[in-house]
């Protein structure tokens, strides 16, 4: 087995679900974070990466309302964070979302990447572009992620190209694994 599929066979652990800045864990290793709009398939891609089902998905999109932080080894910390864009929650939670979205992705000097999931069948919305804009500063830290290969295209947007050639950027499908090994040995180079 090659260092890198045995790097993702080993133990990965829940460590908390935090909800305020206090509650992040105090730690040294460097850190990847999963971003994107709920119900795109960041909980997923991370139980594919890390091979075991550690992140909790759902068909019901708003799943993951905390950051949920994972330690993989003592050598990686993995963050799961909240869907950014479902309607379905209420104004007030939408609002504490993305507080404490931008809280971390303000605050955090130990991330390395951070992956940006838009859905491929559905290409780049509003929303995915205005996460990219705010996030232009960690432009070089930045990995976009196209997920859900394995389904068939709906939208086509021109966007996309412009996306494809502006950021480093892969598609993914974490229900085959297509895809997977490509963006593992990214994140193996990391450490
Ligand atoms: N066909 C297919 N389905 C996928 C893929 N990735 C995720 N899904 C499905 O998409 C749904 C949402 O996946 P999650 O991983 O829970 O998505 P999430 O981005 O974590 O969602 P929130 O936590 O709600 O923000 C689930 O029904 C998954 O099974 C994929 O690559 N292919
Ligand atoms: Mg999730």
């Amino acid at each position: 087995m090659s260092n890198v599929a045995s790097f993702f066979k080993q133990p990965t652990k829940f460590v908390l679900s935090a909800v305020q800045k206090a509650q992040y864990p105090n730690i040294a290793f460097p850190e990847i974070a999963f971003i994107g709009r709920s119900n795109v398939g960041k909980s997923s891609m991370i139980n594919a990466l890390f091979t075991k089902k550690i992140a909790l998905t759902s068909n019901t999109p708003g799943k993951t309302r905390q950051i949920n932080f994972f330690n993989h080894s003592d050598k990686l910390m993995v963050v799961d964070l909240p869907g950014y864009g479902y309607a379905k929650v209420s104004k007030k939670e939408a609002g504490e979302i993305s507080q404490l979205v931008s809280n971390y992705l303000s605050s955090r000097l130990s991330l390395k990447k951070l992956f940006v999931l838009i859905d491929n069948t559905l290409g780049p919305k509003d929303i995915d572009l205005e996460i990219l804009e705010y996030m232009e500063s960690i432009k070089d830290r930045i990995v976009i992620v196209f997920t859900k290969k394995d389904k068939k295209v709906k939208e086509t947007s021109e966007k996309t190209e412009k996306l494809k050639n502006n950021y480093e950027n892969f598609t993914i499908s974490s229900k085959n694994n297509d895809g997977i090994f490509d963006v593992q040995k990214i994140i193996y180079n990391l450490l």
